[in-house]
């Protein structure tokens, strides 16, 4: 098989980037190692920024979101019993939107058999080749045969797990960076009403936890729990116990409580892999960096990287101008690490770190009292949450 751009992952950067290439005309294949079912049912991020809701209006494929997504005007931080909301439209005239990872990864899917744009699902052994030289290839295996797919570039959009960042490990490029976190974060998803209208980041003396949604009858809870912690150790009265605690203080409506339609627990990370760029293979999404969730800003991160990566392929089949290609990591990369350095200060100030005491702790009370009184501060901390402008 022979086409212009080779992607490998299905995930939101691979299915942007395809729908924008498709967008204008640009020939395209994903090839994906999960099953349509699984890649559509991953339970993860919900808070969108106007760049990537942008970018699903560019597209044309926004009618459910627009019709369905619930606009944010503001979030609150928490700290006991007070709660400091950050009024980002008001500071920014601009908000946020909730519509979940699997709802956008749901509409891009069902959108491409009409652009044209082809997704190969289960595909095995995905592997890379010749990305130094002048046609770079993806093999894999479908259905039992084998695929070699030519291409004049490979956008690897196959997140932190993938094999496109190997290829550049082992070419002896990498330029990386990263931060593990000492906890991880318990996530719970329920058809109840949210406790709250807005989203709720508190900083407990357990931890810290999270009230989020997906609608107006289905909540996202996370909570702060140990490495060491297994999904098990969590009965889900145990956690509705201990959100109920946390949030019936200080929400609106209080925590209602319904079965789990799924549990899991992901561990935190801040993550840059600088080498987005080596020969013609171009990185994008989680496959080059990941960010701790607290400032929502993984998914959008994605959607960032493939509006540089699809105007660079662009402006390369239309005019023969690869001024945008050999910009794309450092337009890239400037605006994945304010993104990081938000989740980073969102962390540190939100989590209880073992083995830090009450210094700590009064220095992260302190920051919240300033927060609380400055404007200046809440506009630094909206203009980061609604996303920094491209
Ligand atoms: P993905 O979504 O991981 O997709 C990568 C795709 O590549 C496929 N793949 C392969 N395909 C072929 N061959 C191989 N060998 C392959 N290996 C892997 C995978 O199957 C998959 O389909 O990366 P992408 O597209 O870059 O998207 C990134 C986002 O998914 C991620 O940043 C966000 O989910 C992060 N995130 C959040 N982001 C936000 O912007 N707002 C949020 O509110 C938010 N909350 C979250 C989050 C991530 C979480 N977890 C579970 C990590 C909350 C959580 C709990
Ligand atoms: C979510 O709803 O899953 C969510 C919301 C905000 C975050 C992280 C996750 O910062």
């Amino acid at each position: 098989m022979k086409t212009q751009v080779a992607i490998v992952g299905s995930g939101p950067s691979g299915l942007l980037l395809g729908h924008l290439l498709r967008a204008a005309g640009i020939d395209c294949v994903i090839v994906e190692r999960q099953g349509r079912a699984h890649v559509e049912s991953r339970i993860r991020a919900g808070v969108l920024e106007t760049v990537t809701t942008d970018l699903m209006h560019r597209l044309g494929i926004s009618a459910r979101m627009d019709a369905e997504g619930l606009i944010e005007d503001g979030f609150n931080l928490a700290d006991g019993e007070r709660l400091i909301r950050i009024d980002i439209k008001a500071l920014t005239g601009r908000h946020v939107m909730v519509y979940g990872q699997t709802e956008l990864t749901r509409d891009l899917i069902a959108a491409a058999p009409e652009r044209g744009l082809k997704i190969l699902f289960e595909a095995k052994d995905v592997a890379l080749h010749g990305v130094d030289g002048d046609r770079p290839a993806v093999s894999c295996e479908i259905d039992g045969e084998s695929l070699d797919i030519e291409a004049d570039f490979i956008a690897g959009c196959d997140g932190f797990h993938g094999p496109s960042r190997k290829v550049i490990v082992a070419a002896g490029h990498a330029r990386e960076y990263e931060r593990e976190y000492p906890f991880g974060w318990l996530g719970i998803l329920a058809d109840v009403p949210p406790c709250h209208p807005e989203l709720i980041y508190s900083n407990d003396p357990c931890g810290f936890a999270l009230a989020s949604m997906r609608s107006a009858t289905r909540s996202r809870y996370y909570i702060q729990v140990s490495l060491t912690e297994k999904v098990e150790d969590w009965p889900e009265d145990r956690l509705w116990d201990e959100l109920a605690r946390r949030f019936d203080p200080i929400s609106q409506h209080g925590v209602a409580r319904g079965p789990a339609l799924e549990m899991s627990i992901a561990p935190l990370r801040s993550y840059v892999f600088e080498t987005m760029r080596h020969g013609r293979l171009f990185l994008a999404g989680d496959a080059a960096h990941i960010v701790p969730p607290t400032g929502a800003k993984g998914l959008n991160l994605a959607a960032s990287d493939v509006a540089y990566l699809a105007d660079a392929l662009i402006a390369h089949y239309r005019s023969a101008d690869d001024r945008l290609l050999t910009l794309y990591e450092a337009r890239a990369l400037a605006r994945i690490w304010k993104a990081e350095r938000f989740s980073w200060y969102l962390t540190k100030l939100m989590h209880r770190f073992p083995g830090e005491g009450a210094f700590e702790h009064r220095m992260q009370t302190a920051e919240l009292d300033y927060v609380a009184g400055s404007q200046a501060m809440q506009k630094a901390i909206a203009e980061n949450y609604v996303g920094l402008p491209l």
